[in-house]
């Protein structure tokens, strides 16, 4: 319609006038993201994304997420295709400040958590090649810009604890062994670059320590996450 192609054009000229940055925080449930986008929403000129994790909770009065960790077998696919949705949602809105940091990405949700579900033998091989196909025409056929990683690092044991202390209803069966399966995918993905191609420069920070040392951190690192450095 022309309204869309009004809306186009408009993105079009706005990204033409000054190159804006994308920052996306990754690192295992419950490591600490939504905290890091919270201290830098008080930032001006940072348009912050949280996860759409309330949209996997809720599609039209259906929980996928809570589906999902009850069957994984099941409803795998059905979760991690509403993922690859909402997350190609998201990368394509339209950035309405210089920097935007979103938590998590396309990429992270068929690295990490379609591969997961994958490896551990929890998702059949039909479901994770369609989904495969899904994600190759996506990344092939449509630009998601990201200029910086930031992977907040932690030992799975640490995000236990803290998955205990905020009680999700869904998460409550989560296994120490599905963070460390997770933590591993991340490692061989961001650190160790063994895995899958990494889209952007990635800068590590330590997220073991507890809240006041973390905004320390993030303070020290504004800089470089501004000028979408690692
Ligand atoms: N999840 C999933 N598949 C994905 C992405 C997420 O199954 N592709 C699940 C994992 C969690 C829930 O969704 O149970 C929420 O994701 P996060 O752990 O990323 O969100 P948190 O709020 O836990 O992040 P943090 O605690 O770091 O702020």
């Amino acid at each position: 319609s022309s309204r869309t192609q009004h809306s186009y054009r408009r993105k079009l000229v706005r990204n033409g006038e000054k190159k804006q940055l994308v920052i996306c925080i990754e690192g295992n449930i419950a490591s600490g993201k939504t905290t890091c986008l919270e201290h830098f929403s008080k930032t001006s000129d940072i348009e912050v994304m949280t996860e759409p994790v309330s949209k996997w909770r809720n599609v039209q009065g259906h929980n996928p997420l809570g589906l999902m960790y009850q069957d994984p077998s099941r409803w795998g696919l059905t979760l991690q295709t509403y993922v690859q949705l909402t997350m190609l949602d998201r990368h394509l809105s339209t950035i309405t400040a210089p920097v935007r940091m979103m938590e998590r990405s396309i990429y992270s949700a068929k690295y990490i958590f379609v591969e997961n579900l994958y490896r551990s033998g929890k998702m059949p091989d039909v479901d994770f090649a369609v989904l495969s196909e899904w994600f190759e025409w996506i990344i092939r056929n449509i630009h998601i810009p990201v200029d910086l990683i930031v992977y907040l690092q932690t030992t799975p044991q640490i995000c236990y604890e803290r998955l205990k202390e905020r009680c999700r209803e869904e998460e409550k069966m989560i296994p120490m062994e599905y963070l460390e399966a997770v933590h591993q995918l991340y490692e061989d993905w961001l650190i160790n670059k063994t895995s899958f191609k990494v889209p952007a420069p990635v800068l590590v920070i330590p997220a073991d320590h507890d809240l006041p040392k973390m905004i320390r951190q993030y303070e020290e690192n504004k800089e470089k996450i501004l000028l979408g450095r690692n």
